[in-house]
């Protein structure tokens, strides 16, 4: 317990969650299996998949859009165009909190065209759809600004959150204080990843150790992974952004010493389907969903001063 809500408790004052350190959330993994059975909807009614320049695409952004406006996120679509398409971005901030201080937390909302990305990346999107959700629910009133993004055309290259940085002006980037990224969250055969800091921007260092402490509060053993260029917070990391996140292993086999580990099969890959058809709503673990959609919420409470 947080200093502040321990002495308003001995001191026997009641206080609203407005005003207290609140404890992070243990966010119900059913919801974030909602959120996913929607995607897998919106896939099977658009051709099969969510990918950049198809229409599932765009249905998944307004999917996620319309349940922050109804929470009382201030959303926008920012759009940009890639290989003779439209893409598109979603920005939702939560409006309270000193807008100096902006913390963001985002994961890529498009698909490949293979299949329907279920674990890549609606995973790491419906955890983040879900914590913004119970941030409003809780009705948090942050020391700082929170700001989430869901990402467009990632799968062409991380084209949509180079698109949102490059769209910043220097004092806006500024202001970005951290910019934690969950990209596949709920691998079959799952691995508990926290990206290395190392070569990361100064301030990173904090953001692996907090990502560390909340897998480990659950008694999740977790090792470092450099994820490099390979997800959005790479254009975050280029401009000076401190940045951070988890993974549940995409193509790579699980070791024997991984399995011994957390589980599963060794030598097998963390997620079989990875950019495949297969990639449905059938390929999640909903553990590995559950413990990193937990620490989604772990961190960004931390972050924000909740
Ligand atoms: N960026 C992921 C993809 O969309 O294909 C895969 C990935 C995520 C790989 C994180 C490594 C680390
Ligand atoms: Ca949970
Ligand atoms: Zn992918």
């Amino acid at each position: 317990m947080k200093l502040l809500a321990a002495l308003l408790l001995v001191t026997g004052l009641t206080i609203s969650p407005a005003q207290a350190a609140l404890a992070a959330p243990d966010i119900p993994v059913a919801n974030v299996q909602a959120h996913l059975n929607e995607l897998q909807r919106i896939a099977n009614a658009n051709g099969g998949n969510r990918a950049h320049g198809r229409p599932g695409h765009k249905a998944s952004v307004d999917y996620v859009k319309a349940k922050l406006d109804a929470a009382g996120y201030q959303t926008r679509i920012q759009t940009f165009t890639n290989s003779g398409a439209t893409g598109y971005n979603l920005i939702a901030d939560w409006p309270f909190g000193d807008a100096s201080q902006v913390i963001m937390a985002g994961g890529h909302l498009d698909s490949v065209t293979r299949g329907p990305g279920i674990n890549d990346n609606g995973s790491g999107s419906a955890g983040l759809l879900e914590v913004a959700l119970t941030v409003a629910r809780q009705n948090v009133r942050p020391a700082k600004h929170l700001r989430f993004g869901w990402w467009g055309a990632e799968e062409l290259g991380l084209v949509g959150s180079t698109f949102y940085v490059n769209s910043l002006t220097s004092a806006q980037k500024s202001v970005i204080k951290a910019y934690v990224n969950f990209d596949m969250t709920g691998s079959p055969n799952p691995g508990y990843f926290v990206y290395s800091s190392s070569g990361q921007p100064s301030g990173s260092l904090a953001i692996e150790d907090l990502l560390e402490a909340g897998f480990a509060a659950k008694g999740v053993p977790t090792e470092l992974t450099s994820v490099g260029g390979r997800s959005d917070h790479a254009a975050f990391a280029r401009a000076g952004i401190p940045t951070g996140g988890t993974f549940s292993g995409a193509e790579v086999r699980k070791t024997a010493a991984q399995a011994q580990k957390w589980g599963g099969q060794a030598n097998v890959a963390f997620d079989r389907c990875y950019h495949q058809a297969c990639d449905t709503s059938g390929n999640i673990n909903v553990t590995s969903l559950d413990r990193h959609t937990d620490v989604i919420a772990y961190a960004l409470y931390s972050l924000i001063g909740a």
